[in-house]
């Protein structure tokens, strides 16, 4: 059996999804639903789930107000029939603003994206990270036996496997994806606990990255800091206090046949209802933006350079608009409420600046679209415009090309995201910072000739289909097994 810790975010869920479908309720005073998510990670692992009849631990919304023991934070998915348990772990609001707005969001967030200025390590905020790592791993070990796999997701849970390690038996195997990035040595140095987090991650068996550089700069940081350990590069294996973690580099991917069949079954009618929700002329050429609201996303480097673009070619005006759809996120954080402000009154400048009676260059919306309407607006998309500052991977490229279904959408991407090093070859490469360069890009894009936006496509589109959900969750996996035949030849060690 498997069991699995995901924590999602209370206003949205983990993959920025809301739920889709209601699949059951259970009765009781207060009654809880099971909604199905509607993509992503979570989408993903609930059939594993299914199949191998585990449990999936993850934090409820702080408003369930049931105790530990209580029969509603243990949810049969699906309710009829009941494959796996949902288990919930209820967090006060004081735990949630410290441990999730706290040190997973003002301080490793900032930290792995290199954004260390933006650091704020309040006090309480680790010792609630402890906590709560700490109640996940009692959770974790009251599931597990010994042929468990547990299979911990994210920065959230650096405490956590050293924790459970100790607690389960020597041949439960303990694995984790990280999905965002891993700093170098110089930017972790100064980590408040780095230490402490490094040995907690050393507690898994498997550690996984999206991408070689962050596993390398791991590695790094092990050597740098931890020098008892012993770290062998080439097959990335560090040995650490009697314990092997093996680390592994394995993008993820997204489900890219749902995605295209989204796409292809998108109605004209759909389409122009949105059109005409956001005043949008019919036959406009369309750059599309689609994040969630953070600082480490790019947006004002990407509004600057839309300006750039229309101060050098006035004949675009009335013809080319950009639709910036933006998740909120984090809002607790000042860091976020700042940077939403920014973005916010750098729209509605641009859109001053060169707007007439008939067209504005810039639609920008914080509603949130279902996924019919998000693949729909991915496929009449004329440039996709990905330009973070840093990203672990960026998932909305992959959407992009899945949803590209005519082969003749064109990809602009930061070089500064996971997602380039695994499909940079054949997009558009920008430098986000480099505003004039940016902005040629975009002009390039737009005049591409179409041969050449198929054949790009084309390649981009086979990429996304061989790198899929499916294929990363069967790496996963197929590493799992492998560490687990490990663990069972060497024994203890
Ligand atoms: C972290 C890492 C890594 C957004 N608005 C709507 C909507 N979304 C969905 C997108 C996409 C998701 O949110 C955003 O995922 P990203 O991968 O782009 O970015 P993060 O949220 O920062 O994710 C990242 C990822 O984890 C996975 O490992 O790639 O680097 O930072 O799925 O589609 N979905 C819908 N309506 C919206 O309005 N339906």
């Amino acid at each position: 059996s498997a069991s699995a810790a995901d924590e999602s975010e209370p206003e949205t869920r983990a993959d920025g999804a809301a739920p889709e479908t209601e699949t059951g309720v259970l009765a009781g005073d207060k009654s809880v639903s099971v909604d199905e998510p509607t993509g992503g990670l979570t989408a993903g692992l609930d059939p594993v789930l299914q199949q191998v009849e585990g449990t999936w631990i993850a934090w409820g919304d702080g408003e369930a107000d049931f105790d530990v023991a209580d029969e509603r934070n243990r949810v049969a998915v699906p309710p009829d029939d009941g494959s796996y348990t949902l288990r919930r772990i209820d967090l006060s609001e004081e735990a949630v603003d410290s441990y999730y707005y706290g040190f997973s969001n003002r301080v490793l967030w900032p930290l792995c994206h290199g954004f260390t200025d933006l650091v704020e390590n309040r006090s309480n905020d680790f010792d609630w990270y402890r906590t709560v790592n700490e109640r996940f791993a009692e959770a974790v070990a009251e599931n597990a036996t010994a042929d468990s796999t547990v299979w911990l997701q994210d920065y959230h849970f650096a405490l956590a496997p050293r924790m459970i390690r100790e607690s389960v038996p020597q041949s439960t195997t303990v694995a984790q994806f990280w999905h965002i990035p891993w700093p170098t040595a110089t930017t972790f140095q100064r980590c408040p606990s780095g230490g402490q987090l490094l040995e907690g991650v050393l507690g898994n068996d498997l550690l996984g990255f999206h991408v070689d550089r962050y596993a390398d700069n791991f590695l790094e940081c092990v050597r740098r800091f931890l020098p008892s350990a012993t770290v062998d590069r080439d097959r990335r294996i560090v040995s650490y206090g009697g314990h092997t973690t093996r680390v592994v580099a394995t993008p993820m991917g997204v489900d890219a046949a749902s995605y295209d069949q989204d796409a292809r079954s998108a109605s004209q009618t759909q389409l122009s209802s949105l059109f005409e929700k956001y005043d949008i002329a019919e036959d406009t050429v369309i750059g599309l933006g689609v994040d969630r609201l953070d600082y480490t996303k790019g947006i004002p480097e990407r509004l600057a350079a839309i300006e750039r673009f229309l101060e050098r070619n006035p004949t675009w005006h009335g013809e080319f608009t950009f639709i910036q759809k933006a998740t909120l996120s984090r809002t607790d954080i000042q860091a976020y409420e700042r940077y939403g402000d920014l973005v916010r009154s750098e729209v509605e400048r641009i859109n001053q600046r060169f707007r007439t009676r008939e067209w504005k260059p810039i639609v920008y919306t914080e509603d949130y679209l279902d996924s019919d309407d998000l693949c729909a607006l991915y496929r009449r998309a004329d440039v996709m415009v990905v330009s973070p500052l840093v990203d672990g991977m960026n998932l909305v490229t992959q959407e992009y090309i899945a949803s590209s279904v005519d082969g003749d959408g064109t990809l602009l991407l930061s070089d500064r995201t996971g997602a380039h090093e695994t499909l940079g070859s054949h997009a558009i490469t920008i430098d986000p910072t480099d505003t004039d360069g940016f902005a040629g890009r975009l002009e390039a894009a737009l005049s591409m000739p179409p041969h050449e936006r198929k054949q790009r496509m084309n390649t981009l589109r086979n990429r996304v289909f061989d790198m899929d959900l499916d294929s990363w969750m069967e790496t996963q996996f197929d590493w799992i097994r492998r560490v687990r035949s490990e663990i069972g030849q060497t024994g203890p060690q």
